[in-house]
């Protein structure tokens, strides 16, 4: 049932004097239906949330009405879940949380899904607006809309029912048309018991009409990039996690193979072809970097992870000279870092598309100078990982335990892989070979900790398919506990908990005696006996034998598992491999 009778107008025949037509002309909505059939309206299927005051009706409502309600133990991992969610589907992920400390808890996820450009809605009940704009002390008091909107791509508040229609429309058209975002909606928990007649409710709701419209690129910025493009001697063309969001795999595919020049994924973008694509360069990032004359840039920010595109990484004094073709739906984006060239303002798909139309027949593939000298480096650079691969140390290191999950991967390329850490993410995001898009989801633009179990249970609920966490054992340790949501969902998770002792390795002593290293764990833990709480599987591997067995039972089963895989503690490197980024360890080297 989805509507309520106002007070006082009760369904019984003694207070029908009008018969059947008055009861319906009085029949009311409130609140908490009108947001439920909103979001229903807009093809929202699935809330992740974590159940208090004000809301908690909310989530039984939800979940009564046949939405799918998937409960947190804490709102940051329910945040996170809905980011991934965002950008899994192209939907915006739906968090809920209650008033002030949970909406706190749930705003790191929301700021990195803007950071991330996933779009996703933060909707957060809170407490009465008389009382907190008094600042009279109302529980849980605080002005969330003031201090969301900072950290966020926008921000609403609705006061009235009959605004919770254009409240949600306007949620879900800003979080996923143009650069995509997080974005805050707050609802005062008065809202939610607010009825209004029910017919006059139902008009009130939108239907959002085509939410992210394709963004069509100017003729002459597409003949711009052409020309750029057509001058080139050594072109380069770069995937961002954009690229992959843009669901334009066709148009991607086309223009790399159609032009024949090199490409390098950046993480979240392995596998929009398949790793093993034979041109691709993520085998010799350093090589195509330094010296590409022409980069197509897709999807993907000159920010830190692309060292801003110049300096030592981009061939410092020998760059002089290199152009940059851009390829994004923000038009402030160019010019952001270095300057743009040519850059090329709207959505992936039809800006792709046109450069493959604009490639012509007379295109001339790149000189073979150029790719040949890439393909000689990076057979090289596969041959020394090969080697690498093929030892067997005991106990176990980084790389003997990540050949193993490559092989699975091999096995199981519709799995998708969660990853975080220092080491654990470095190492894994150049052993782990993908080989579909959208199948890798790790600590994105900000290099976040704390995202694994979260976008573990998004993936999941959202795809059906096999989930493998390839957790740092520090990383896992901001989300662990949610291995009982895993339980709890039954979901087809399996979490590796990269165990080295520590941050980084957990080698490292107090100078002074006393308390442990700052950096350093409890030696010989068992994380598997994490998941065995809650009735999952729990696996010891110490060799890589045993971590085979685990994984592919537990991909097998989709039960929910997690792997206890016993790491060197000497092994590791501090902050893996942006230790340059670290001031005290870089004035060490
Ligand atoms: C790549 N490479 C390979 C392969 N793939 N060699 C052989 N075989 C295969 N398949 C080579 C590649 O050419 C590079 O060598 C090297 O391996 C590393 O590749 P890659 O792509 O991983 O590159 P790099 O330099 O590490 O990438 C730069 C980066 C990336 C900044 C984009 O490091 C990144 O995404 N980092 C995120 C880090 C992060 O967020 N950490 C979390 C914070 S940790 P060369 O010889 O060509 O260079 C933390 O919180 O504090 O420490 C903390
Ligand atoms: P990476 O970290 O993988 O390099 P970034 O997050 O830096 O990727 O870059 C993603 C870029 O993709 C952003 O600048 C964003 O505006 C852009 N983007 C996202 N979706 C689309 C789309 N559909 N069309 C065009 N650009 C997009």
């Amino acid at each position: 049932m989805s509507a309520v009778l106002k007070p006082g107008t009760a369904s019984t025949n003694e207070n029908q004097a009008g018969g059947e037509a008055s009861v319906n002309a009085e029949e009311t909505i409130d609140g908490f239906h009108l947001v439920i059939e909103a979001l229903k309206l807009n093809g929202i299927d699935t809330i992740f949330g974590l159940p208090g005051i004000p809301i908690t009706d909310l989530t039984r409502k939800m979940q009564a009405e046949g939405l799918r309600v998937i409960s947190f133990r804490h709102e940051q991992h329910a945040g996170n879940a809905a980011a991934a969610a965002g950008f899994l589907t192209g939907k915006p992920g739906i968090c809920l949380t209650v008033s002030a400390p949970g909406f706190l808890n749930g705003l790191t996820a929301l700021a990195n899904a803007t950071t991330n450009c996933f779009p996703m809605i933060l909707i957060s009940g809170s407490s009465e607006r008389e009382i907190v704009d008094l600042q009279q002390g109302d529980y849980e008091e605080m002005d969330q809309l003031a201090i969301a909107k900072p950290l966020c791509k926008a921000a609403y508040r609705v006061l009235h029912a009959e605004d919770i229609g254009i409240g949600i429309a306007r949620a879900i058209r800003s979080a996923v048309s143009g650069r995509p975002g997080g974005v805050y909606l707050d609802f005062p928990a008065k809202l939610f018991s607010q009825a209004v007649d029910a017919a006059a409710g139902r008009r009130s709701l939108v239907e959002v009409v085509d939410p992210a419209p394709r963004q069509i690129p100017a003729p002459d910025a597409v003949q711009r990039a052409l020309d750029v493009l057509k001058g080139a001697r050594r072109p380069l063309i770069i995937l961002g996690k954009g690229a992959a969001y843009a669901r334009a795999d066709a148009e991607i595919r086309a223009f790399i193979e159609k032009s024949g020049i090199p490409y390098l994924p950046m993480s979240m973008a392995k596998g929009l072809l398949p790793d093993t694509h034979e041109q691709s360069a993520a085998a010799t990032r350093s090589y195509v970097l330094a010296e590409a004359d022409v980069v197509v840039l897709i999807g993907a920010r000159l920010n830190w992870l692309l060292s801003h595109g110049k300096g030592k990484t981009w061939g410092g004094a020998n760059a002089f000279g290199r152009k940059f073709v851009q390829i994004d739906i923000s038009p402030i984006e160019a010019d952001s870092n270095v300057p743009i060239a040519a850059p090329l303002v709207g959505d992936i798909g039809s800006c792709v598309g046109a450069l493959v139309n604009g490639l012509g027949a007379g295109w001339a593939r790149p000189p073979a100078e150029w790719t040949a000298a890439i393909v000689e480096r990076k057979d090289k650079n596969l041959a020394k990982m090969a080697e690498t691969l093929a030892k067997n140390p005991s106990p176990m290191n980084f790389q003997s335990a990540l050949n193993v999950i490559r092989d699975v991967v091999k096995a199981n390329p519709e799995a998708i892989v969660v990853n975080e850490g220092a080491n654990t993410l470095d190492f894994a995001r150049s052993i782990v070979d993908m080989y579909e898009p959208r199948k890798r989801l790790d600590v994105g633009t900000w290099g976040i900790m704390g995202i694994g179990m979260g976008f573990a249970v998004a993936a999941a609920v959202t795809t059906g398919k096999p989930v493998i966490a390839i957790e740092g054992d520090s990383a896992f340790g901001f989300s662990g506990m949610e291995v009982e949501t895993i339980c709890r969902y039954g979901l087809p998770v399996c979490v590796i908990v990269f165990n080295n002792n520590g941050v980084y390795k957990g080698t490292d002593v107090n100078p002074r005696g006393g308390d442990v290293a700052p950096t350093v764990f409890v030696k010989g833990a068992r994380y598997d006996k994490m998941m065995e709480a809650f009735g999952g599987v729990g696996v010891n591997a110490t060799t890589p034998d045993e971590l085979r067995k685990g994984l592919t039972e537990a991909v097998a089963s989709g039960k929910p598992t997690l792997i206890n895989a016993v790491i060197d503690e000497t092994a590791g490197t501090e902050s893996g491999r942006i230790t340059s980024l670290n001031p005290t360890a870089a004035k060490k080297k």
